[in-house]
């Protein structure tokens, strides 16, 4: 495996097609993937790990369902890319919007950075205004507009910011702490003409796992209605997880534009924008905000989605909700029994963890874990055959797969493995 690392090394920077996979973090070096099995990855070495990475959320009924190879398959029998219309992706419009209540339009693309630069351009032309607020600590992809204090990957190289992200292109960007409300007043009253629009996960799951506090979205909803900015929720991580309807769904506030990906691809490249028609038919070529790509609704990834969407019926929340609950349970008295401070975040089905006692509201919260113990604690479980995120700033991913005994497994292996991080200080 090491080998293959070499000449990834060698031949891509870093050895790795996204930082975060690169260990950078936790140490030592990555794994590489010759399968998944359900909640189970399998590496080149033939080695078995439990995955709470679950392509980071993408695959919510674990890996290689046989719903998702199955659609894929009969779907790449007919042709992997056309550049013309389709009828799933009509299918997969439809299914969205049945599903979430303020989405009437929506416009599919490939990736959540790309929903999130298309959410950008279209509430600048929609409204007329340049600036935009976006949170510390939350990730909309790796757009330059919003690359600035941003979580994931960011975060877990200790960066403020993207070196090739000019001062001009984040002049429009304006940064407030998350569950900052007076921070978010203060962004209206210096700027409440100008902005487009209030960019938020509403959910953070990218500088870690940290909730909204109770009321935080509803002054966002109230604010932005009152100034004539629109509240643009990314659900990248969220949607379709979190609940049916994703965030927006669990706290009935209904955002102006939300952005999915992960779940609402079933795993492959896709991912989506959507909103009421007013908003979204300023898009090309409706409208003057212009967007395209040759891989736009691509016929494998909408049948991805479609199979996905249709299988995920309110039992299986339940379940993957309980199984995130058994999981933070665990790992938090794992942690505790093993004298390791943390705390241990859920929302519905997403499981978070933070070494340190106090609980996380913001990014200099998140930021000020224990990230050193958490490298330790996740070496300690990557040697016993349990693979959580390699950065303490990303979320848990329990799946469908994952079954009771998995997730009872996971924690007495956690007690063994928080045991060792413990005494390998
Ligand atoms: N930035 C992603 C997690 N929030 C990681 C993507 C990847 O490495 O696949």
């Amino acid at each position: 495996m090491s080998d293959l690392f070499d000449r990834a090394r060698a031949r891509i920077p870093g050895g790795v097609n996204s930082p975060v996979r690169a260990f950078g973090s936790v140490g030592g070096e990555p794994f590489f993937v010759a399968r998944g099995e359900g909640a189970y990855l399998v590496d080149t070495d033939g080695n078995r790990y439990l995955d709470y990475v679950q392509s980071w959320g993408a695959s919510i009924l674990g890996h290689a369902h046989p719903l998702v190879v199955e659609a894929v398959q009969r779907a790449a029998a007919d042709g992997t890319s056309f550049g013309a219309p389709t009828p799933r992706e009509v299918e997969l419009a439809e299914a969205i919007a049945d599903r979430i209540p303020s989405v009437e339009k929506v416009r599919l693309v490939s990736s959540g950075t790309e929903a999130a630069m298309t959410a950008v351009r279209l509430a600048r032309g929609a409204t007329g205004r340049s600036k935009v607020v976006k949170f510390a600590g939350c990730y909309h992809g790796h757009l330059d507009a919003l690359l600035v204090a941003a979580g994931s990957g960011l975060a877990t190289l200790g960066l403020p910011g993207s070196a090739g992200v000019t001062p001009g292109t984040v002049a429009d960007t304006v940064v407030v702490d998350f569950n900052d409300v007076a921070g978010v007043d203060a962004a209206f009253a210096e700027h409440g003409d100008d902005l487009a629009a209030v960019l938020v996960e509403p959910v953070a799951a990218n500088m870690g796992l940290v909730p909204p506090d109770p009321g935080f979205l509803e002054h966002l909803r109230d604010r932005c209605t009152r100034h004539g900015a629109l509240l643009v929720f990314d659900e990248v991580i969220t949607g379709f997880r979190v609940g049916p309807a994703g965030a927006s769904g669990r706290t009935g506030i209904r955002p102006d534009l939300s952005i999915f990906g992960k779940v609402v691809g079933g795993g492959l490249p896709l991912a989506a924008l959507g909103g009421p028609a007013e908003v979204m038919d300023h898009l090309a070529p409706l409208g003057a905000v212009y967007q395209a790509g040759t891989l736009s609704g691509n016929p494998l990834a909408t049948a991805a989605g479609l199979a996905v969407l249709g299988a995920l019926t309110p039992d299986v929340y339940e379940t993957i909700e309980a199984r995130a609950s058994a999981l933070t349970d665990g790992l938090h008295a794992a942690l505790d029994a093993a004298g390791i401070a943390n705390t241990a975040p859920r929302v519905h089905t997403l499981a978070g963890l933070f070494l340190r006692a106090e609980p996380v509201r913001t990014y200099d919260d998140a930021k000020a874990a224990d990230t050193a113990a958490y490298g330790r604690f996740f070496h300690a479980l990557l040697a016993r055959g349990v693979y959580i995120a390699p950065s303490a700033f990303e979320a848990m991913f329990p799946s469908l797969a994952h079954t009771e005994a998995d997730v009872a497994r996971t924690v007495d292996l956690a007690h063994e493995a928080a045991v060792e991080a413990a005494s390998s200080v």
